[in-house]
């Protein structure tokens, strides 16, 4: 058998880890069990560091943005449904649209988007966490609070008002002299840190988690997608927290940034924000393109067609969208060469897309389609894709794009991408995952009319703001008089909008009443590939009880598909369990290099992320007294967090290299 097991352990391993076997029920695996366990109640709640119990939160907070972001914009619709209604004031439009975009695309769309890879990804590696469980922590509060913090003002009626993307000199002090925008740049500042944390610890995960033998040729799609919008998110979060510390500082301050009467300069903020925007679109849609990649050849019941040319096409997608960003300013006068050059890349741009698209069609098309709701649901987020991009390659051509910009095609395109390529692969992928997630299978006949209603409601509610568009609609409009000729198209996507609206909630009744009556799901209902189905469902608090050893990329299906590199072995690995312990492996071949001591709960991460949180609220307040005690605690939290620990010494020194006789 020519697999990893006979991978040598690297030499600076503390110890060889025996290797063995620990099926359910023994007591080397009951052992694990308590190791592992948190502790019950609030105090595990709140000290957890299992990626799994993160990954479900994040997943349901984000889920509850969804909602609230869902509530707002029906509200608009229903405003928007007739010409000359009065349902809002002007500003409670403004209010209404800067809160759902910020809502939908910060707080839903990439959030949700960690929930699943925090979940999946050390069940997808092999591993019993992520590199960093306290980091991960942190992220989810600081994500949490950041979230009620961006909100904090919005029931007072002084919530962010100046659209998403927030344009000096409308939310400059001159024009905008509330709190509204205060409340957005401090949040953005804070949510960057947890968004900063979040991308370092996929990060390291990726290059030291992964089982032994799992090569990095052999990682699923959604790892690729995640790693590639952390890297991305890296270089482009910077971007934006300056943009917003320095608009706060020219709020609060007295600087001059962006204020051109003395020698600001407003185009500034678009740069910076789009700098940071148009690849934040891509880190908000490739783990989902990810997702339809792992799950979508388990019901065409065949691998991905074009594994390398997907996994590569995500990172070209990525590495091309840091040099569009002007095409949101195409209508700044900038000069003629910035424009044709950034209108050129905006075209390329959707050559890696298309390889993506190619792939998923010819898995649907080369294999034997079950038509199982999460199929449903990813092959319409083909077809979407497919409209979404046609309009954004219209909305790339400059001229095109000048008749265009700032009408309700936008609109259209933007809801395509968004809701096409991240909402519709989420909801699909929570009916792959929820077996997994809750040990239940949802119902699959509640399932198909979900797909349904959501598919006909979104099309019947957004495919007609092309033709408002069209027909001259600005967007951003809180009414519209009546010989416009505005009236049918908005009707319709307004009713569209509550179709779509019955859709979730059809999804979220089928949640419910799976949860506590779903049939009980085996370890691998859908007969899937990937190493998460290789564990019970839900997963025990230890993931794997031996570490597996991978030897292809579809560790379930070797023996159907004679794959020739060999056979992975699932059942006997390295046992290791003197202590929370996992293994980390080198960053391309996976070969074991080191014993890792993983930390045990700790209340440090949520101390740490309430006190930088509250230190925020106090700079928002003026309150500088408060600020520095909260900054103290913070650094106290940090102190405690830091703590050198015996238990977490890696290496212990002296015995730290096996000598050669040692060596398999
Ligand atoms: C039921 C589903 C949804 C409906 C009915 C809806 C409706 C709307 C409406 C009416 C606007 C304001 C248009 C304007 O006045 O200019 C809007 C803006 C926007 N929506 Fe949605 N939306 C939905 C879901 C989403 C989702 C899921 C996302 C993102 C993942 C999203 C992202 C945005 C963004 C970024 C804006 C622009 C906000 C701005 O102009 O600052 N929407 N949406
Ligand atoms: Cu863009």
């Amino acid at each position: 058998m020519k697999d990893a097991v006979e991978t040598p352990p690297d030499r600076t391993l503390a110890r060889i880890p025996e290797v063995g076997s620990a099926p359910i029920g023994s007591d080397a695996e009951r052992y694990l069990s308590e190791l592992w366990e948190s502790p019950p109640g609030w105090r595990g709640w709140l000290s957890t560091v299992d990626h799994k119990e993160i990954g479900l939160r994040y997943l349901v907070t984000s889920f509850i943005f969804l909602l609230i972001g869902g509530v707002e914009a029906l509200i608009m619709r229903v405003q928007l449904a007739g010409p000359d209604r009065h349902l809002l004031t002007p500003e409670q439009y403004n209010q209404l649209f800067t809160m759902h975009g910020i809502t939908m695309i910060f707080l839903y769309a990439l959030p949700v988007l960690s929930g699943f890879s925090n979940y999946l990804w050390p069940l997808m590696l092999g591993s019993r966490d992520m590199a960093f469980p306290r980091l991960n922590a942190l992220s989810y509060w600081l994500f949490l609070f950041a979230g009620l913090f961006l909100y904090a003002s919005f029931p007072l009626g002084e919530g962010a008002n100046a659209g998403w993307f927030n344009y000096v000199p409308l939310s400059g002090p001159e024009y905008n002299t509330g709190p509204n925008i205060d409340v957005y740049a401090l949040g953005m500042v804070l949510l960057g840190i947890s968004t900063t944390v979040g991308a370092v610890n996929f990060i390291v995960t990726l290059f030291r988690m992964r089982a032994p033998g799992m090569s990095i040729d052999k990682v699923p799609i959604l790892v690729w997608g995640t790693l590639t919008a952390s890297v991305a998110n890296l270089f482009a979060v910077p971007s934006v927290s300056l943009a917003f510390f320095l608009l706060w500082l020219d709020r609060q301050n007295g600087t001059h940034f962006f204020d051109p009467l003395n020698g600001g300069k407003p185009m500034l903020w678009q740069h910076l924000f789009w700098m940071f925007g148009h690849p934040w679109v891509y880190v908000i849609v490739l783990p989902a393109m990810g997702i339809v990649s792992d799950a979508l050849p388990t019901f065409c019941r065949r691998p991905l067609v074009g594994y390398a040319a997907v996994a590569l096409s995500t990172m070209a997608t990525m590495l091309l969208g840091f040099g569009v960003w002007i095409h949101h300013m195409f209508a700044t006068g900038l000069p003629a060469l910035a424009i044709s050059f950034f209108g050129a890349t905006s075209l390329a741009i959707s050559i890696p897309s298309a390889v993506a698209v190619f792939a998923w069609i010819a898995t649907i098309w080369l294999g034997r389609p079950v038509f199982q709701t999460p199929f449903l649901f990813f092959a319409g987020f083909v077809l979407l894709f497919v409209i979404g991009g046609l309009s954004g390659v219209m909305t790339a051509a400059v001229p095109l794009d000048l008749q265009l910009n700032d009408t309700y095609f936008v609109v259209a395109h933007l809801h395509y991408v968004l809701l096409g390529i991240n909402v519709f692969p989420v909801i699909g992928g929570v009916y792959y995952w929820f077996p997994k997630f809750c040990g239940r299978m949802m119902n699959e006949t509640w399932g198909k009319w979900s797909f349904w209603v959501l598919f006909i409601g979104f099309n019947l509610g957004f495919f007609p703001m092309h033709v408002a568009g069209l027909l001259g609609m600005p967007r951003r409009i809180y009414t519209y008089a009546p010989n416009m000729g505005w009236n049918t198209v908005n009707l319709i996507t307004s009713i569209g909008s509550f179709v779509f609206a019955a859709g979730v909630l059809i999804f979220l009744a089928n949640i419910a009443v799976s949860l506590k009556r779903g049939a009980l799901a085996p370890q691998n209902p859908w007969d899937a590939p990937t190493l998460e189905w290789a564990v019970p469902s839900p997963p025990p608090p230890y993931n794997f009880a031996v570490i597996p050893l991978i030897a292809s990329r579809h560790p379930l299906w070797e023996d159907r598909l004679d794959a020739a590199e060999g056979r992975s072995n699932l059942q006997t690995g390295y046992l290791l369990m003197d202590g929370r312990e996992t293994l980390g492996t080198t960053a391309l071949d996976a070969v074991p290099d080191v014993i890792l001591k993983m930390p045990d709960d700790t209340y440090a991460p949520f101390f740490l992320a309430l006190f930088s949180s509250l230190g925020f609220a106090g700079l928002l307040l003026d309150w500088n007294r408060f600020t520095f005690l909260m900054t103290a605690a913070a650094g106290l939290s940090l102190v405690a967090w830091m703590w050198p620990r015996q238990k977490l010494v890696q290496r212990v020194p002296g015995v730290s290299r096996v000598t050669e006789a040692g060596r398999g």
